[in-house]
């Protein structure tokens, strides 16, 4: 019947972008200011789902807009297309994780088609082809040249399922963030990145992203840096040369430090317990074999109660000679500051809880009764200020269990009596640096990032090991390293890399001697890739760089990059710190990747997530071969705000069709040609209109994407009223409405909207038209006349807004000049307002 037939429009309009390439980036010669878009790039584990419908429906509305506004976009696609999820499912299906990598990514390809995204396809990469992996392995050696990757053995994260070591990223409460399993720690010698030589500026540098970046994460990515700022003090040990190191918050309160604690997993640990008795000896090794049993979660809970072993050995307090007798326990940690903490009980919860369980000294430095501000006393002057002993009486630590942690007043401090914690702090950290036993110091809580991985399917680390014990890296023109065919491989997971096992591949030749030598099997940790990435879409095609600097500058850093909450410290830290080190290599003139950053809600159902396993999955591929791509869109887009989470049982694309049917019919009906004077119009039907052009720039900048959709709602009502009723199809505001729609429609809708285009008369494409200009003169508001009434007369008429809200017009009322003549200094004893028509003051 020639209705709206939305999957013949779909099929039509992809057809000919595809045919057409019209969304492809502007090349070097293209002068028009440049906008950078990102979705964070898909993993191919499988069909598209509903969560990237909405990932990538942003993105591409952002997109769209900005090439409306004249802006040369980039919005680019790839696939992070290494790593476990398509190993594993690789494994379970028997199958070649290449081929089942890339047969989910055709898929994948074909799904953002069918959904109209505008991507420009002449720059999609996959993380796993080699010439993008090729990079990964150059960047590597780069990190390497300048000692930013390095090798140690440590104890390691392991996921005893995975059979393969974790980041601390990927530790989630203790458990494999993948597969949920239990993590335990292992030794081995594993590839690092030296992530925290760059700590100080990844964390100063987040101040910049404040307002650009969701609160959220900055705070993420603080806490996960973890910076703490206080001193590190030396301690002499009895019977022992070296002098131990310990970090403190609270080097104040060193007069109040009353035994030392070691971490039980310590070198320095198993080391002081060799100095003694056999007893002791003993005693350790049966309590380190618990402690190394715990998992993380239940070492770090603070309720459990306090376990150790006494050392008998002994510490020297630098600042007055005393004797601290030194503790093995587990809620010291052996890779945080020194391992080794002086213990102070009085001020510290944690030493307080041990002290209590093992009777040690405790003794109060701080007097958190007296004022903590206030003029300083000069040193030594002042005695103590507790001069109420039932004070500090009530609140002692020893008896009430609570440390005490607050501000206040030293005392029992020697020198630093009086002092206030933030004097006291800056003196005796002046006092330990003159006397060479500290300095100031900070501890931080994120570690070297971890970046081998014991598996087939990533990049191959490219380097070579010598049969002198040399590690060199393959040299450049060899690169890159290229994974071996994986047909016949055990591709299962026992703990040590699958390329060991391909004798013929890991055999290679030292690049200095050229004898014989060994590859490296491991291969890296996929957020290696996806680490800069970004750059890659910039010089898709090069064999020669990983990326070209000119082009960095003409579109990096990213202007608008979309993804999940659940990367908001992993990827975007990693991208952050290798950002850094591109920029200390003067390889890209800017030190952070994301300009802005957006974190879209997820798409659930009946209130909770939707799983496979749950059953509860909305799939992607039948909600488009039901509703269409548009209607999908634009129900997605009309949803909520970006942020939010989407109930799918509250999303309508019953409602989003019938909405484009009626748009797609408006179009139909406009009679006038293109040549009409617009002035002539409905001015009515004008102003919504330009109010449209008025308000959708700034609407998509704030991501309030759900409120343009309504607005285009209301603007395909109010012209469907205008041909119905009004001056009909031939007024030239329905055909100015009508085009507007199109051209802010393509946003959401872009077959639709291209199908509404060539209605109205205008060659494709509608995604390429230019917005147009508001009429300043069209957005004035709507004004009414306001009566003002004394005693039941009417003494004066306001010309007022027609959304003035009662108390305004009130306002106004009186402070208007005949109403104030009528007074003649009468009070009002009442008013009544009606808004925006009436206001009636009584005076009597
Ligand atoms: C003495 C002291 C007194 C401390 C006091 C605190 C309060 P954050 O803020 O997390 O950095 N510490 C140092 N190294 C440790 C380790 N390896 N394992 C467990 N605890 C460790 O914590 C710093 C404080 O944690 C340090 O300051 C130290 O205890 C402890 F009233 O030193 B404090």
């Amino acid at each position: 019947d020639g209705g709206y037939d939305p999957q013949t429009i779909q099929a039509t309009w992809q057809e000919r972008w595809a045919a057409a390439d019209p969304f492809r980036a502007g090349g070097a010669d293209d002068t028009r200011p440049r906008k950078y878009v990102l979705a964070m790039f898909p993993y191919p584990s499988g069909d598209l789902h509903m969560g990237h419908a909405e990932n990538y429906l942003y993105s591409d509305i952002v997109a769209r807009a900005w090439r409306h506004r004249g802006y040369n976009v980039l919005n680019p696609i790839g696939w992070d297309s290494f790593g476990l999820p398509a190993e594993n499912a690789a494994i379970k299906r028997g199958a070649d994780p290449k081929e089942w990598t890339y047969a989910n990514i055709d898929q994948q390809k074909a799904g953002f088609r069918s959904y109209g995204v505008s991507f420009d396809w002449n720059r999609v990469l996959h993380t796993s082809d080699p010439e993008y992996y090729h990079w990964n392995q150059w960047l590597f050696q780069q990190l390497f040249e300048r000692g930013l990757a390095y090798r140690k053995e440590s104890p390691v994260n392991w996921c005893p399922v995975d059979q393969t070591v974790l980041a601390n990223e990927q530790v989630v409460d203790g458990h494999c963030e993948r597969c949920g399993a239990e993590v335990v720690k292992k030794k081995l010698t594993q590839w690092y990145f030296r992530i925290t030589d760059y700590a100080d500026r990844l964390l100063d540098d987040l101040n910049q992203l404040e307002g650009f970046w969701p609160h959220k994460v900055i705070q993420m990515q603080r806490n996960w840096i973890g910076r703490s700022v206080g001193a590190d003090i030396d301690f002499e040990i009895e019977g022992r040369a070296e002098k131990v190191t310990v970090f403190s918050t609270r080097p104040d309160t060193l007069y109040g430090a009353t035994f030392m604690v070691v971490a039980p997993d310590s070198d320095l640990a198993a080391e002081l317990a060799s100095g003694s008795s056999q007893a002791v000896q003993s005693d350790f090794q049966a309590y380190l074999e618990t402690v190394q049993k715990q998992t993380e979660i239940e070492r770090q809970n603070t309720d459990r109660p306090k376990t150790g072993v006494f050392l008998d050995r002994y510490a020297i307090n630098p600042i007055n000679g005393e004797r601290l007798p030194i503790w093995a326990a587990d809620y010291v940690l052996a890779d945080y500051g020194h391992g080794a903490v002086m213990a102070v009980p009085a001020h510290d919860q944690r030493d307080l809880d041990f002290a209590r369980a093992f009777d040690l000294p405790i003794r109060v430095v701080v007097d958190t009764t007296a004022p903590a501000t206030g003029a300083i006393p000069v040193i030594g002057e002042d005695g103590p200020i507790a001069d109420d002993a039932d004070d500090i009486e009530s609140i002692d630590p020893a008896k009430t269990g609570v440390a005490l942690t607050g501000e206040g007043r030293l005392i029992n401090s020697g020198s630093l009596d009086g002092l206030s914690k933030r004097n006291a702090i800056a003196r005796i950290t002046e006092q330990l640096t003159a006397a060479g036993t500290g300095r100031a110091s900070k501890s931080y809580r994120l570690r070297d990032w971890l970046i081998s991985r014991q598996r087939f399917w990533g990049t191959p680390i490219p380097m070579v090991h010598t049969e002198d014990g040399r590690i060199v890296p393959v040299p450049e023109d060899q690169l890159p390293v290229r994974l071996p065919d994986a047909h016949g491989l055990d591709l299962a997971p026992k703990g040590t890399s699958p390329l060991g096992a391909v004798s013929e591949w890991m055999a290679t030749t030292d690049p200095e001697t050229g004898e014989a030598a060994l590859r490296d099997p491991d291969t890296m940790d996929t957020f290696v890739d996806s680490s800069w990435y970004f750059l890659r879409f910039l010089s898709p095609g090069s064999d020669t760089v990983a990326f070209d600097s000119a082009e960095a500058q003409r579109w990096a850093p990213v202007d608008f990059y979309i993804g999940g909450v659940e990367h908001a410290i992993l990827h975007l830290l990693y991208a952050r710190f290798i950002t850094k080190v591109l920029f200390d290599m003067g390889l890209v003139d800017f030190t952070e990747p994301f300009s802005s950053l957006i974190n879209q809600g997820m798409v659930i159902l009946g209130g909770s997530k939707m799983s496979k396993s749950k059953g509860n999955l909305v799939l992607f591929h039948e909600e488009l071969a039901t509703h269409g791509a548009d209607a999908l869109r634009v129900a997605l887009a009309f949803a909520g705000p970006v942020e939010d989470d989407k109930d799918w049982d509250d999303v309508s694309t019953t409602g989003a069709q019938k909405f484009l049917s009626r748009a797609w019919r408006v179009a139909q009906d406009v009679t006038s040609e293109r040549d009409v004077v617009w002035a002539e119009g409905d001015v009515a039907l004008r102003r919504i209109t330009h109010r449209l052009w008025a308000e959708a720039p700034g609407l998509i900048e704030q991501t309030k994407f759900n409120v343009v959709v309504a607005r285009l709602m209301e603007l395909v009502n109010a012209i469907r009223k205008t041909i119905d009723s009004g001056a009909g199809p031939a007024d030239p505001a329905v055909r100015e409405a009508a085009e507007a729609v199109a051209m802010v429609l393509d946003l959401f809708a872009p077959h639709t909207a291209e199908e509404m285009w060539e209605a109205l008369g205008y060659e494709p494409f509608v995604g390429l038209a230019g917005w147009r200009q508001a009429d300043p003169t069209l957005l004035v508001e709507d004004t009414v006349t306001a009566v003002v009434q004394i005693d039941g007369k009417v003494r004066a008429t306001l010309e007022v807004s027609a959304k003035i809200d009662g108390a305004d017009l009130e306002a106004l009322a009186r402070a208007d000049e005949r109403v104030v003549r009528s007074l003649a200094g009468r009070e009002i004893t009442r008013a009544i307002v009606r808004a925006p028509k009436v206001v009636s003051f009584s005076t009597h």
